[in-house]
């Protein structure tokens, strides 16, 4: 018989701090890596965003009226140390105070996101996540978010999406140009993440007795094209090295032996230290939060030195030289932004996830991107973006009934907002954000139809 989703269950939306805020520049904040970017010709940037930091509380009441009961959005870490260390800029503090009581007031539950892509330029400037200043900066930062809303808070999440980083950090701009295409300085700086994250856990159990922290990576079920042994192989492998690698080591305090040996084998493996392995097995985390918006389909990849010389530009997400190659999956309908539609998928995952580390889930990305159209009227009718949640929440519902502990689903994104990868034009929010590339001044917000959707959605907590 199916069940319900659980009493109290956190049905919620999601934003990041870069692709929403805007005023990348005010009030002391400093840049970011994202800030720094260089993006193609005509993708906007993010300079402006979605103008929440001017409009937040309209757009808290907003959510209120949906009916959130959390709201998923990252801090900046420039807002709160313009230069990633030394003085705290207090107006940073007083953003994001005003940020949560709002949302208390209205009683949505805050899940902070601690780092979402945006590393403070002025660490990077010095080495990034290569140099490992940068783990006591990280600590320093989440000690100090600790301080200040330690009180409010109940829900933290360490580092948004650390595998998407390391497997295709190029694309978003995340880590230097100039070292980020070594493979095996990537897996240096993965393995001070590690370290960082197991310290800020730990720190977060000693300040904040009644808060809960857990990891978000991205985590995808790997499907192997065919029945054949050695692509069911690679799945095998890829599935180590993109999701396990990075739930093992908070969840179980060690390396995943598939991850490790691949390491070893391309000659990957970082410079762990003494009491490295020590610190990430002191951080356990409460829950497991992860962002899903498809699986990943892999056949075996035949090449000793998979395209030669551009090898080092080929994200790790597309291809291993001999181990898998990311190929398509013919059975799965895509968006118009050619991203596959699996919501059987997210069953397969939610249970994985279940069976491997047997603690309670939070989804804390999922949805559609699509080229919303504004009708006459200031009507949007996004048809095709509640067909897509409601497929999901039915696969959430049905893994509950599985026995996965699911205690929230935060879809992406709450609002309008600058997508990473393919700029404003790429909606996701269940509120329109009215915004002309030649002017930015509008930017002002409507419903669209999954707005109403999934206010009932929560309203009868998920019958659907
Ligand atoms: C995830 C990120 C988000 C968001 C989302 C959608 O990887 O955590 O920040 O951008 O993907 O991706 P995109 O904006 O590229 O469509």
């Amino acid at each position: 018989e199916l069940k319900s989703f659980p009493e109290g269950f956190l049905w919620g939306a999601s934003t990041s701090a870069y692709q929403v805020e805007g005023a990348w520049n005010e009030d002391g904040k400093g840049p970011s890596v994202i800030d720094m970017a260089k993006y193609p010709e005509g993708t906007s940037d993010f300079k402006v965003a979605s103008d929440h930091y001017h409009r937040y509380k309209e757009d808290v009441a907003l959510f209120a009226e949906m009916g959130l009961k959390a709201y998923r959005f990252s801090v900046a870490w420039t807002r709160i140390f313009p230069q990633g260390t030394g003085e705290i800029n207090q107006k940073g503090i007083a953003f994001y105070d005003s940020l949560i009581n709002e949302l208390l007031e209205h009683n949505i539950e805050p899940i902070v996101t601690i780092y979402h892509f945006d590393l403070p330029y002025a660490l990077q400037q010095k080495g990034g996540w290569l140099n490992r200043e940068t783990i006591d900066a990280y600590v320093n930062y989440a000690k100090t978010l600790f301080t200040y809303f330690g009180n409010k808070v109940k829900y933290w999440l360490t580092i948004n999406e650390q595998n998407m980083m390391i497997l295709h950090g190029s694309n978003i701009g995340v880590f230097d140009k100039n070292i980020q295409n070594q493979r095996k300085e990537l897996f240096q700086q993965n393995h001070n993440m590690f370290v960082a994250q197991a310290k800020v856990i730990k720190m977060c159990h000693e300040m904040c007795p009644n808060a809960k922290i857990g990891p978000a990576p991205n985590i995808s079920s790997i499907y192997p094209a065919s029945c054949k042994p050695e692509d069911v192989l690679a799945a095998n492998n890829f599935s180590s090295i993109r999701n396990w690698l990075y739930l093992d080591i908070p969840v179980f305090g060690r390396y995943n032996s598939v991850a490790w040996s691949y390491m070893e084998e391309k000659s990957y493996t970082p410079t762990v230290q003494d009491d490295d392995m020590e610190i990430i097995a002191s951080g356990k985390p409460d829950f497991i939060a992860f962002n899903y918006y498809r699986t990943t389909t892999v056949t075996k990849n035949e090449y000793d030195n998979y395209l030669a010389d551009s090898r080092d530009e080929q994200p790790l997400d597309t291809a291993e030289s001999g181990v898998y190659t990311v190929s398509s999956n013919p059975h799965l309908e895509k968006t118009q932004f050619n991203w596959e539609i699996d919501p059987v998928g997210f069953r397969v995952t939610l249970r994985e996830l279940n069976e491997r580390y047997n603690l309670p889930l939070l989804v804390t990305e999922n949805g559609l991107g699509a080229l919303d159209r504004l009708e006459d009227g200031d009507v949007i009718n996004d048809d095709y973006r509640i067909e897509y949640l409601r497929k999901h929440i039915e696969q959430a519902r049905l893994a509950i009934t599985d026995g996965v502990q699911l205690i929230g689903y935060c879809p992406w994104s709450a609002i309008d907002l600058v997508s990473t990868h393919e700029g404003f034009s790429k909606h996701y929010g269940f509120i329109y954000v009215n915004r002309d590339e030649s002017d930015l001044k509008d930017l002002r917000r409507i419903k669209k139809k999954s707005f109403y959707w999934y206010k009932k959605t929560i309203a009868s907590n998920g019958e659907i």
